[in-house]
């Protein structure tokens, strides 16, 4: 069975975005899946077509450069026009140190995507969104846009514009009957420390050492659960860590 309903997901190459193209997947809607590695989204969408008989399109652009993102979304087919759901979900931390030693091309790389890109996204996707009065925006935040912990300066600055960006847009798209979702997953084992450590895969391993961390399924799974509240029930927002994880910096490890 297939609807015509429709997901944008940005950084759909890998982790949460790839669970979570999976999760609506199975619930029948089509997808748009957005990241850079364009090999990685053409072997995810062979396998989700074959295995759940949905639409997808790929949208390769970087959503940190603006007139990609606009022309990317400019030439979506007529078809696709009509989204239903856009998970601003592409983001990562680059290095962590103290604000004295950190090293501004990572400052630069993180404000830039999970910041400036979440908007040049949402900016050219909410007109359509507008032009049906209706969709639902979920931004993927983090604990680290909850509470600060030590050497995550800029990554937390800029979840917790996630968290400032995600209150306004519930704002100004409330006339419009767009909903607005933050999710703030804890830690969740993705490729997301491997890309925090520059490619240092034992150190990013180290990360999740003795005890039980979430996977992007979890993640996933808070997702849909928001998407698929009746019309009139918003999930403002959800914090989803590891048991053994009480706050950003607190992890009981065995
Ligand atoms: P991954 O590194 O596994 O996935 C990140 C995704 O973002 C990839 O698909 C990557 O694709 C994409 N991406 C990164 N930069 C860009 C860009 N400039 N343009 C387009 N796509 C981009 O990490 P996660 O799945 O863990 O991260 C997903 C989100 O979850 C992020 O916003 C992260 O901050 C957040 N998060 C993660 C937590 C964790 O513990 N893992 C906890 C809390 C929040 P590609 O490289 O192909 O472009
Ligand atoms: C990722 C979770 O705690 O490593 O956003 O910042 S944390």
């Amino acid at each position: 069975m297939t609807h015509n309903k429709t997901v944008f997901i940005t950084g759909a190459s890998s982790g949460i975005g790839e669970a979570t193209a999976e999760i609506f997947a199975a619930n029948h809607f089509n997808l748009i899946l957005n990241a850079r590695r364009s090999d990685r989204l053409e072997k995810i969408k062979a396998e989700l077509e074959k295995k759940y008989s949905v639409k997808i399109l790929l949208s390769i652009f970087d959503v940190r450069k603006l007139d990609e993102v606009k022309n990317a979304i400019k030439n979506i087919p007529t078809g696709w026009q009509k989204i239903d759901v856009l998970i601003n979900n592409a983001g990562l931390a680059s290095g962590m140190s103290t604000i004295d030693e950190g090293d501004t091309d990572d400052w630069d790389k993180m404000i830039d995507t999970n910041i400036k890109g979440l908007l040049y996204v949402t900016r050219n996707i909410v007109p359509l969104m507008i032009k049906n009065n209706s969709g639902h925006i979920v931004n993927i935040g983090s604990i680290a846009g909850k509470e600060v912990y030590a050497n995550g300066n800029v990554y937390c600055s800029t979840k917790f514009a996630v968290d400032a960006l995600t209150k306004s847009m519930r704002i100004d798209l409330l006339k419009h009957d767009i909903k607005v979702t933050g999710i703030h997953p804890g830690a969740v084992e993705t490729e997301f420390s491997i890309v925090r450590f520059h490619g240092d895969v034992e150190r990013a391993k180290k990360v999740y050492d003795g005890f039980d961390n979430l996977v992007a399924a979890d993640i996933a799974d808070a997702i849909w659960y928001a998407v698929s509240r009746p019309k009139h029930v918003n999930i403002n927002e959800l914090t989803i860590m590891p048991t053994a994880q009480a706050q950003a910096g607190i992890i009981q490890r065995k």
